[in-house]
């Protein structure tokens, strides 16, 4: 009997939340000033993601992609103060136009000093770097490619609704960034992706908008991801991202945050630098030993959710809250 008794009381403590151990870790700080940093639930993260692939491909102009925004724009509502929802329609690059939403969730916007996180939410319409043929033109699922950036960030609201770090927090969610010229279709190729973010970037949500920083997140749901030094983030803010992967690295991230220089990938933070002028990083899955330089499965039907690592989720997840929570 008195062996079962510990045995209980330890399946007790796993039941409960991150709410409470943060209360836990709250009493225990030995020091009043240190910053008490929520703990990411990956599980939650993980769910996120999943609820968003099971509307199907979030391709623009479909009805997964309406019934996915209606989603993501309650869940927003639930999490932060104000949500500026924009609503435009914006034309690719083979004359489609698309009807995006932008979503954007202001955390304390009474603040002046802001940070801002984002990713994309729509998915990719063409599987066009699938190894077969014949699924060139079926649009991906996109679990990794769009939904763990936005799992990841809706659990960081969902913390961020629950205690208020230091610094206003402002998460977009992104729309239409996806829809780059296919592989195969001879067309101008020039801002042909991340039309969403080009959008926002001349018509932010409030005229004189500014952040200090900003944290793209692109592809972390991946196995073994490999975040390394973007190019366009290191051109423009090399300062946050040494500050984010020495932060990853104390949190015991090393293995997925390396200190290697990457690639420059025209992604959603490229146009918020050049056109708003912040600051805006982009943790993004590199690959050396694939063909496009992304994970094995990037533009192809197994962008599924049979491919999304709850610690690659974690990893990020924690890593971002500790740069919030400590500004
Ligand atoms: C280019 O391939 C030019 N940009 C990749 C941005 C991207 C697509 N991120 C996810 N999907
Ligand atoms: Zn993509």
């Amino acid at each position: 009997m008195y062996v079962l008794l510990p045995v209980i009381l330890l399946l007790a403590g796993c039941g409960s939340d991150s709410v409470d151990n943060n209360d836990e870790a709250q009493d225990e700080n030995p020091s009043a000033t240190a910053p008490v940093i929520p703990v990411f639930n990956a599980d939650s993260a993980y769910y996120f993601v999943e609820q968003q692939v099971a509307f199907g491909p979030r391709v623009p102009n479909t009805d997964a992609h309406i019934a996915c925004g209606d989603w993501l724009e309650e869940n927003l509502k639930s999490f932060a103060d104000t949500v500026y929802v924009q609503n435009t329609r914006l034309r690719a690059f083979d004359g489609t136009v698309l009807n995006a939403r932008n979503f954007i969730g202001s955390f304390q916007p009474e603040k002046r000093n802001r940070i801002l996180l984002c990713a994309h939410w729509d998915s990719r319409p063409w599987a066009d770097h699938d190894s077969d043929p014949d699924n060139h033109y079926q649009p991906i699922d996109g679990a990794n490619d769009g939904a763990s950036g936005v799992g990841v960030l809706l659990e960081v609201a969902r913390l961020l609704s629950q205690s208020k770090p230091d610094v206003g927090v402002d998460i977009i969610f992104f729309d239409a960034e996806d829809y780059g010229k296919h592989r195969l279709i001879n067309a101008p190729d020039p801002d042909s992706w991340a039309l969403g973010s080009q959008f926002w970037a001349s018509n932010p949500h409030k005229s004189d908008y500014f952040a200090r920083f900003g944290i793209l997140l692109d592809m972390v749901g991946a196995e073994n991801a490999s975040f390394s030094h973007e190019g366009y983030s290191m051109m423009y803010a090399p300062n946050i991202v040494r500050k984010v992967w020495s932060i990853a690295r104390r949190e015991g991230f090393g293995h997925f945050f390396i200190d290697r220089k990457g690639g420059y990938i025209i992604d959603d933070h490229y146009y918020v630098n050049k056109i708003r002028n912040i600051p805006v990083i982009n943790i993004i899955d590199q690959r050396e030993n694939t063909p496009h330089g992304f994970f094995d499965y990037w533009h192809t039907v197994d962008d599924t959710m049979d491919n999304i690592d709850k610690s690659t989720l974690h990893a990020v997840g924690q890593t971002v809250l500790s740069v919030v929570y400590r500004e």
